[in-house]
């Protein structure tokens, strides 16, 4: 026997700790000076200012370690459902403030750092954003994460550890330049790799059907490529509680056994090639948001990050279960879109083939475990995969998705008899030139639940892209607004505003928003309208300094700063924003008088890098502000693209933000999200009856909200009838003169045409009908500067647009999916 088995003297096993780690300036600071030694292996002298922004993540890091075990026990120990977001995108941002603040930590930590002779606020800067999203949809996700942990619910979150976010955008010449996202270049202090969790994930092969010894069929996947899932946890920490969630994000790894396979077999060279070809899976983000580019790496990402997910929530519920009898009663999988939507055909699998479970019955568990959220009703976003292509990568699960689809169309038919094409309007599979799976179909029929992500948005989900759905199943049809969360959408990065409220109703706010109705006594009260503005002003000047620094140009802070912010889209119509400041600086040249007020139009948004109208809008955008801020001295008005818009910059910008700008075609947007960001922290909305500008508006009342635009009955109506965007172009002075100036090549002295696509794309066709809103959209403008010159009025109305904020915290949101859908309940962690 080797020295190992042989029989030792039995020592006392001493794992007891010395207790958390203390949360107080000193143990910061003594943890902090232990990872710039010990972590990053430096004196102190020698550290860099990186090496310190590690240091105090890492220590950061280890207070919330302390609570994240003990959230885990508590789960597990309870044996509490749990809700589980699947989602291929989480926009997260900056960690280290956030976390400093949900601790209670961040007086302590600038005190230490003081101590230490470090600002805390430029160690701060340090962080990159973690982008692993595009815009709403993985920020929304984001949000749900910090309040799920906020109000001790028992939620995980899954997705793919992009080694690539979203792209650095740089404005070069006034186009936009996408660079490589290298947000974990120099490491990330926040996760926490996993390797025993390691899942293995089949590609293609084939399926080989058999009589099983039960005899029943067996059907069995063989053959193709293992790629393996290695999970990174990043801790998701609750505000001023003991909770702490998990996001689990996974990387792609080649498995070693096919590795070795082909080293073994001499093929050395191959075995590298294909450990690339494997690897790439996490490698970047697709960077378009509410498009389908259709790509076959795509759909890997999907099943990827979904097959790992539904392995691991297996694996957790059969440690303490030997049947699947309970699986819906332990475990809600939500769906963020149709990226996941593969799940449900995943966990029939795993159930049918792994399992051995009747169809009947793992179907049963299936849609009692599914909910899917649906996020847009644009037709190029919905998810279509061509059969072929399944076929190739996932052969077991287009038989599992055919099977579902014979068993639905049966049921169909049963309910509608004769109704030819509602079968096949209902179907799963679009027939056609190339045979696809319709991924929200699938989505919708594997789920007992169906949302929505505003009133409007659910309600023509219902009467339009869903309707027979539907009308077969209403009660699976709801909605559930969106919101965001309060601690980093105004406590974090409104400081000054926070400080205000809170000295006048207390600071219960962060997490009961409804709080915030309070202030509405103050809204009469000159002196609290004289500090909000205040705060507004000192807001605004902090932005000023920050834009100079970008891009040279001194914003007028006395000017009203109008603001868009989200990706680049024709149907967000920032077209009609850059029309609108032309006609406005056309008048101005004429006549300055007919400036009602100093205005700062302040545009963020990335283009998808395939999209050449957004992009060719991004450069108009840069050329008119070249041109009006050459004569901002005679006009008033001012002009700035503020390059690579990202959730840092947005924190700079809403706090300072006077006008948000909602103009979306009515219909397109399916909630926004902004718009609920800029409410809170004081800003008004000029906007469409779209997405959730309805509820704001519904909220706040008509007179302390800006109107435009077709309704969106009114924009289906309009396009019924033939609309014709030269008849408006005809009709309309300032809007042809505009229009005419662009085409002129004005604004691209380097190439006269440059926009002659944008511009026929509007005289042409007018998708947006941008050229139909723009007479009422002017008009509005003109209202919202006249507003503007009566201070103390604008002051009350944006006092009572935060007043009115409190529903579109995102834990009024996370509260019904738990309540309605989830069916999870609260479990705080003992301290
Ligand atoms: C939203 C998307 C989206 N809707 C496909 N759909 C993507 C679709 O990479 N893709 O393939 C990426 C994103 N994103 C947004 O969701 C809506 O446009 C917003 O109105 C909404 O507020 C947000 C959150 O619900």
């Amino acid at each position: 026997a080797s020295a190992s088995q042989q029989p030792r003297p039995a020592q006392p096993v001493t794992t007891d700790d010395s207790g958390p780690a203390g949360h107080d300036a000193a143990s910061l600071r003594r943890s902090f000076l232990d990872h710039v030694r010990y972590s990053r292996g430096k004196n102190y002298e020698s550290s860099t200012p990186h090496d310190r922004f590690m240091a105090l993540s890492l220590a950061v890091r280890d207070r919330l370690a302390d609570r994240w075990v003990k959230t885990s026990r508590t789960y597990y120990e309870k044996d509490v459902k749990r809700a589980y977001y699947l989602s291929a995108e989480y926009l997260l941002g900056r960690a280290l403030g956030n976390n400093l603040l949900n601790l209670g930590m961040y007086e302590a930590a600038a005190e230490s750092m003081q101590e230490v002779g470090v600002d805390l606020t430029n160690l701060l800067e340090m962080e990159p954003d973690a982008g692993l999203g595009n815009g709403g949809l993985g920020r929304l996700a984001a949000c749900f994460m910090e309040s799920l942990a906020t109000l001790a619910y028992p939620g995980m979150g899954y997705g793919i550890r992009y080694e690539f976010g979203i792209f650095t955008q740089d404005i070069v010449d006034g186009y936009q330049v996408e660079r490589a996202d290298e947000w974990l270049k120099f490491g990330n202090p926040w996760e926490i790799v996993r390797p025993e969790k390691a899942v293995p994930v089949r590609f293609f092969g084939r399926v080989e059907h058999h009589q099983g010894p039960d005899g029943r069929p067996v059907a069995r996947w063989v053959g193709g490529k293992t790629v393996v899932g290695v999970p990174y946890d990043t801790p998701i920490a609750g505000y001023h509680n003991n909770t702490v969630n998990t996001l689990r994000l996974w990387q792609a790894r080649a498995s070693e056994e096919f590795d070795l396979l082909l080293f073994n077999a001499g093929d050395y060279e191959r075995s590298v090639v294909e450990k690339n070809d494997s690897e790439v899976i996490s490698k970047v983000l697709y960077p378009n948001d509410a498009f389908q580019a259709g790509k076959e790496l795509r759909l890997k990402q999907q099943y990827f990050f979904v097959a790992c997910s539904i392995a691991d929530i297996v694996r957790r519920y059969l440690k303490n279960h030997t049947d699947f009898r309970d699986f819906s009663r332990k475990a809600a999988i939500q769906l963020n879109d149709t990226h996941p939507a593969i799940g449900v055909a995943e966990l029939m699998r795993v159930l049918v083939d792994e399992k051995r479970l009747l169809w009947d019955e793992a179907w049963t568990i299936t849609q009692e475990t599914f909910g899917y959220t649906n996020h847009t009703l644009l037709a190029e976003a919905m998810e279509k995969w061509p059969a072929t292509l399944f076929e190739r990568l996932l052969p077991r699960h287009l038989e599992i998705i055919y099977e579902i689809n014979a068993r639905v169309l049966r049921q169909v038919q049963i309910r509608y008899p004769y109704d030819q094409e509602k079968m096949q309007r209902m179907s799963l599979v679009e027939e056609g030139a190339e045979k696809k799976i319709r991924m929200a179909h699938l989505a919708v029929v594997g789920s007992h639940s169906v949302n929505g992500v505003a009133a409007l948005h659910t309600d023509l989900l219902r009467r339009d892209v869903l309707t027979d759905f539907a009308a077969m199943n209403p009660e699976r049809f709801n909605n559930k607004t969106n919101g965001v969360t309060p601690r980093r959408w105004l406590a974090w990065c409104n400081p000054r505003l926070s400080k205000l409220i809170t000295s006048r109703i207390g600071d219960g706010w962060a997490t009961d928003l409804d709080k915030l109705t309070k202030l509405e006594a103050h809204a009469e009260d000159p002196e609290f309208r004289k500090a909000f503005r205040d705060v507004k002003r000192a807001n605004k000047e902090d932005l000023a300094r920050h834009i100079r620094d970008l891009r040279w140009v001194q914003l007028n802070p006395d000017a009203i700063f109008d603001v868009q912010i989200k990706r680049l889209h024709e149907y967000k119509r920032q077209l009609l924003n850059a029309l609108h400041i032309v006609a406005l600086w056309m008048k101005a040249r004429r006549d300055p008088s007919t400036i009602i007020h100093p205005r700062a139009f302040i545009f963020g948004a990335k283009a998808a890098p395939g999209y050449h109208l957004a992009k060719l809008t991004i450069r108009l955008i840069n050329g008119i502000a070249e041109v009006v801020n050459s004569d901002a001295g005679t006009t008033g008005l001012q002009v700035v693209f503020a390059p690579n818009y990202r959730v840092s910059l947005a924190e700079r910008i809403i706090p300072a933000a006077d006008v948000s700008e909602q103009i979306s075609t009515a219909g397109m947007e399916a909630s926004g999200t902004g718009n609920m960001k800029l409410m809170l922290n004081g800003a008004l909305t000029l906007g469409t009856l779209d997405g959730a500008n309805v509820e704001i508006r519904d909220a706040v009342g008509d007179e302390n909200f800006f109107l435009f635009g077709l309704t969106a009955d009114e924009v289906i109506a309009r396009k019924r009838e033939g609309y014709r965007p030269r008849d408006v172009y005809n009709q309309h002075r300032e809007l042809r003169e505009a229009l005419d100036l662009i085409s002129t090549g004005f604004f691209s002295p380097e190439d006269k045409h440059l926009f002659k696509p944008l511009v026929d794309s509007l005289l042409d066709e007018d998708r947006y009908l941008m050229l139909a809103d723009f007479p009422s959209y002017m008009a509005k403008q003109e209202e919202v500067a006249h507003a503007y010159r009566d201070a103390d009025g604008w002051a009350r109305k944006c006092i009572i647009n935060v007043a009115r904020g409190g529903i579109f915290s995102s834990d009024r949101t996370i509260k019904q999916y738990a309540e309605e859908i989830w069916r999870i309940q609260q479990t705080p962690v003992e301290p």
